[in-house]
């Protein structure tokens, strides 16, 4: 699916701004057809954006189910011979959309673009209606999968009538809405469809394997390479095939150069009837030998897990956050996050491009694990065959988007999951497989938090990613427990598979301005020391090839003991200020005995 362009041919509409919005507190809205007109005691809500925090009511913060969007908008008359597409950025977490009043499309899974062509519903020249309904419910049916549970038959009184609770099994706010942007864009009749590229290395020379897919009349496709002057490189015809480029700029770490793939669709007469440009980075990615390699050279990954959360918008797109983060990054010498737990916006994966920043992508599967023997998850009233293929498509779908990113160098097919089970093998095999089958040049991983001794899955992976949370959650508060019990998990891991390890989790809660020496859990001070403890023992494994701190910021997570308003393991603030061990962070990844 490619990420609507304005170029000579396209055109783009951005549909972002304030919106018509209505939560539906009485589920009466398909009932009453409110597509149907305009919305009544409708309120301004902004889109992109979360609508949780924007209101001043809980009502509407906590709602469980639908809430209406609409808004109109006009088709200029000039648009009378174009293909028109509505292309929704993200739908937290079921949406169906109305152009009209009549049904367009619909769509399940929050954190990735749909779209409708709406050539012949909408009218040119003239003003037409967007309507949405966005569910945020999560069942187990979903990824993240949840389950609403009511209490209508808990002795009388004890609850209000009719009092739900949606069940969410990980710890992150369930924030919801149109998080990223609605844009309209044309496209000719005729049109390029979808395009993939993919980036090898023979010898000094870079080669730019391509297809295109089209639609239509069109007669043969004719592409280019450009550089980053401006420069053409390679040039080549038909709708699949390989451009060499010799001596090329490579796309690597801290460096992302990127050239510019042109594909054009010409009619019998050699006429352009589309084109579209596309960002593409010569680099290559493997496993190999316990290492993993960028360009053929071993990387370690220094960063974060990361969330889309900041005050006010919630998950919404903020391109300004989204600069000032990898400013942070940079300057704390990060090369590389994961999106943690979902696909993160392609505004977001473009500038990593741009900006050079290693990715590992991640499906939304989280909270697939209650750390129990008995109370099983992948079981048939749980994550059964219909989440397997809601998964599957999710995959496919998160693939399709992201497949042409030069940052993406994993794919990470869920996180914590109950690999321990046994049904969670076919699940997973049947998951990695669809996988490599979708995109044969990326690794995979699976980010666990089970132990070596009863995970079932690590040979499915090229990589073993993993959470630990000593001193934290186990042993708590006990620094000195620490390295040990980090020294004997990738001893384990590795004797068990012999696979490279990154550790893509360890934090502890820290509340800015806490000081406490010596140190006490959730002061400035303990956060830095148990960050160095785990450091202490990574650093002698020369197998472990990268470590992601939890979390690149302070986040809003639902209500719970252990989250006083929210989750505190932040290097930064959910203002994206620096805590004390910010500067040591930076000190171990930038600094005279950096080992990278
Ligand atoms: C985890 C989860 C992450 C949580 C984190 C924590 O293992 O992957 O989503 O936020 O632990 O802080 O407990």
């Amino acid at each position: 699916m490619l990420y609507p362009l304005d170029n000579g041919i396209r055109e783009v509409k951005e549909l972002s701004g304030i919106w018509q919005f209505k939560a539906d507190l009485a589920n009466e809205g398909y009932a009453q057809e409110w597509y149907k007109e305009k919305l009544k005691d409708a309120i301004a809500m902004p889109v992109p954006a979360s609508y949780n925090d924007i209101t001043t009511e809980a009502a509407i913060r906590d709602h469980i189910g639908d809430v209406w969007y609409e808004r109109t908008f006009h088709i200029p008359s000039s648009w009378k011979d174009r293909r028109i597409v509505i292309r929704i950025g993200s739908a937290t977490h079921h949406a169906v959309l109305w152009i009209n009043g009549e049904e367009a499309v619909r769509h399940k899974g929050g954190f990735l673009p749909f779209e409708a062509d709406i050539t012949d519903r909408v009218w040119r020249g003239a003003e037409n209606r967007v309507t949405l309904a966005v569910s945020n419910v999560l069942d187990w049916t979903c990824l993240p999968s949840g389950e609403v549970k009511t209490f209508d038959d808990a002795p009388e009184g004890r609850y209000p009538q009719g009092h739900r609770v949606q069940e969410t099994y990980f710890d992150f706010f369930n924030y919801s809405g149109l998080h990223r942007p609605v844009r309209l864009y044309t496209t000719p009749l005729d049109y390029i469809e979808d395009m993939t590229v993919t980036t090898e290395l023979e010898g000094t020379s870079g080669l730019v394997g391509y297809s295109v897919q089209a639609q239509g009349n069109g007669a043969s496709v004719h592409v280019r390479l450009i550089d980053a002057d401006g420069v053409e490189v390679a040039q080549g015809t038909g709708a699949a095939g390989s451009l060499a480029v010799p001596e090329p700029h490579l796309w690597e770490p801290g460096r992302g150069y990127l050239y510019t793939f042109e594909a054009s669709l010409l009619d019998s007469e050699g006429t352009v009837m589309d084109s579209y440009q596309l960002p593409v980075g010569i680099r290559t990615v493997a496993v190999k030998d316990n290492k993993f390699l960028i360009n053929g050279k071993p990387f370690y990954f220094k960063g974060f897990g990361k969330h889309e959360d900041a005050d006010i918008r919630g998950r919404g797109l903020d391109e300004a956050l989204n600069v000032r983060d990898f400013n942070l990054m940079k300057w704390s010498g990060a090369n590389s996050f994961r999106t943690s737990h979902y696909p993160y916006s392609e505004e977001l994966l473009r500038l990593a491009d741009r900006e050079g920043f290693v990715v590992i992508d991640e499906v939304p599967a989280v909270g697939m694990c209650f750390w129990s023997e008995t109370n099983t998850v992948f079981r048939e009233d749980r994550v059964n065959e219909e989440t397997l293929r809601h998964h599957l498509d999710t995959m496919g779908e998160m693939i399709r988007r992201d497949k042409n990113h030069p940052c993406v160098v994993m794919w990470s097919i869920a996180n914590e999951a109950a690999t321990n089970e046994e049904a969670s093998v076919p699940y997973f095999t049947a998951v990695a497989e669809e996988t490599r089958r979708l995109d044969p040049t990326r690794p995979i991983t699976i980010v666990q938090t089970m132990w070596p001794s009863v995970d079932r899955v690590g040979g499915l992976v090229d990589v073993i990613c993993l959470n630990k949370y000593f001193g934290w959650y186990s042993d708590h508060g006990q620094l000195s427990v620490i390295e040990r019990h980090m020294d004997q998990e990738l001893k384990g891991w590795h004797d068990k598979y012999g696979k490279p390890i990154i550790i893509t989790e360890y934090g502890a809660d820290t509340i800015p301005g806490y000081h406490q020496l010596p140190s006490v859990s959730f002061s400035e001070e303990f956060q830095y020391e148990f960050l160095a403890s785990y450091h202490r023992s990574f650093d002698k494994h020369p197998f472990v090839i990268g470590e992601q701190v939890w979390a690149f910021a302070d986040f809003a997570t639902k209500q719970g003991l252990t989250r006083i308003v929210g989750n505190k393991k932040g290097i930064f603030t959910r203002q994206r200020q620096p805590k004390a061990a910010a500067f040591k962070l930076r000190e171990r990844w930038t600094g005279e005995n950096a080992k990278w």
